[in-house]
């Protein structure tokens, strides 16, 4: 049978045949999806003492807090273990420390039996297609070694930091701090923020992908005098603290794991509290500085408006605080980074108080280039946050001392849980500072046995994997 097609048919079947013969389709698996180009900005063992995050009167970010006005600031953001190699490992697979059995400097992240065939986040991008870039500290075992070098083409081959000939305040080197008298250009993080810069100004003809890794403020604190004179040793502002903070901490022995950091009796005794807190905000002043650096290279370059910034730190810093410096507690002062990301589509000037973590930043970066997962990924992705969905809700968020030491963040409380059983709670609504140890009051049973909810069940056996 002939079908009848009446003229005024005919003219709109033919066309509708002429659009879909010109216009792409809708909707096809093979549509090239959003390719930004990505700029990580890592700096070691920076705490919350930004200009933005409002955690000390006199430190100064302007760069940090110009990137912060540029996109999202997420106030209560949190890494998953206390110090560097493993807080990296966990950040860069996407895999909780409970997870890969990750704790310690060792194994690394290419010789953990646990991550094998894991790629880090840097490597799958790469095999997405992005051309990577890396420089200075991003996995811990540094530059020259492991996958630092697999995962990128070197920005610089190095990125040390000079030191004095002699030690300044502190006899074990690593630990020394102090002003050196040296120009900017002598600092390998400089270097690195200039050739990161420069390398934002060139054209590209894939997406890239840059990690620059800074190395202050970890230790040694030493940075060129100008940045000591910013804050007049006289003047420097101690943190708050309570003498007796530490009566109702009920497992000291493992919440103060000790480590190489100074016992904070002898910084007392030798009264060198202000000179080391001068040291930490000089060399925060001087990784700010780098951030411009890099900064500046993105907005005289080409790639401003089709570059995600990612900054973050890989765990905060203790100065005194519970009579603790540096880092491996469940406190605020150790678990709570800086984490920002600006870009194209994420509106300016906002900030998240949703607890989140480092785990996150896997799951994101698949999302933000619209990528298939990898594999099981533990964090959640920040993409609704990033667009602006305020009603997304993050469960708490897990730090982990050891395989058996955990905490819990929620928007306004801390649950810490150790070994033993002993328990502490903060509620930060009105304790930012954790003085109060709320655990043994009942009437928080309740928001207790929530966060407990939230953290790793006791492992089977250890899960600690030591090498020598
Ligand atoms: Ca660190
Ligand atoms: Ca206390």
């Amino acid at each position: 049978m002939k079908l009848a097609i009446s003229p005024c048919w005919r003219i709109l079947l033919s066309s509708l045949i002429l659009l879909l013969s010109v216009a792409p389709p809708l909707q096809a698996d093979d549509s090239p999806p959003a390719r930004p180009n990505l700029l990580v900005i890592a700096i070691d063992d920076l705490n919350d003492w930004i200009g933005v995050l409002d955690e000390h009167p006199q430190v100064q970010t302007p760069n940090i807090d110009r990137l912060a006005a540029r996109g999202l600031l997420f106030t209560n953001a949190h890494v998953q273990a206390t110090f560097c190699a493993p807080s990296r490992i966990s950040m860069l697979s996407g895999r909780l420390p409970t997870t890969s059995g990750c704790f310690e400097f060792k194994p690394r992240y290419d010789q953990a039996a646990t991550l094998q065939g894991i790629a880090p986040w840097p490597m799958w991008l790469g095999r997405q297609g992005y051309k990577t870039y890396g420089g200075g500290k991003i996995f811990h075992e540094g530059t020259g070694a492991g996958w630092t070098v697999d995962c990128f083409e070197q920005i610089i081959p190095s990125g040390r930091n000079p030191r004095p000939d002699t030690p300044i305040h502190w006899p074990v080197r690593v630990w020394d701090w102090g002003p050196i008298d040296q120009p900017d250009s002598a600092m390998g993080d400089y270097h690195l923020a200039v050739e990161t810069g420069r390398l934002l100004k060139q054209q590209h003809d894939q997406p890239f992908l840059m990690v620059a890794g800074f190395r202050r403020p970890h230790v040694p604190l030493h940075v060129p005098k100008k940045y000591f004179d910013r804050y007049p040793l006289k003047d420097v502002v101690l943190p708050e603290v309570r003498e007796d903070d530490l009566d109702d901490v009920p497992h000291p022995e493992v919440a103060l794991t000790p480590h190489a950091a100074p016992n904070h009796a002898e910084i007392l005794e030798k009264d060198l509290w202000k000179s080391l807190t001068q040291a930490y905000l000089a060399s925060i002043t001087f990784v700010d500085h780098c951030v411009g650096e890099v900064l500046a290279g993105l907005d005289e370059g080409p790639h401003g408006k089709n570059t995600i910034v990612i900054l973050w730190s890989d765990h905060g810093f203790h100065l005194g605080e519970k009579q603790h410096w540096a880092k491996r507690t469940l406190w605020e002062e150790t678990t709570r980074i800086p984490m920002i990301i600006a870009g194209p589509g994420i509106e300016a000037g906002t900030t998240c108080a949703e607890p989140v973590g480092l785990i996150d930043l896997y799951p994101t970066l698949v999302d933000l280039i619209d990528g298939a997962t990898p594999h099981e990924l533990e964090g959640v992705s920040l993409l609704p946050l990033l667009q602006g969905k305020s009603e997304f809700r993050h469960p708490p968020v897990v730090t982990s001392l050891t395989p058996e030491d955990h905490a819990a963040r929620s928007r306004d409380f801390r649950y810490i849980r150790y070994r033993d059983g002993s328990e502490e709670l903060y509620d930060h609504r009105n304790d930012p500072h954790e003085f109060n140890n709320l655990a043994d009051d009942n009437r928080w049973d309740s928001v207790k046995a929530e966060l407990a909810n939230a953290l790793p069940s006791p492992p089977a056996g250890t899960t600690e994997e030591k090498q020598d």
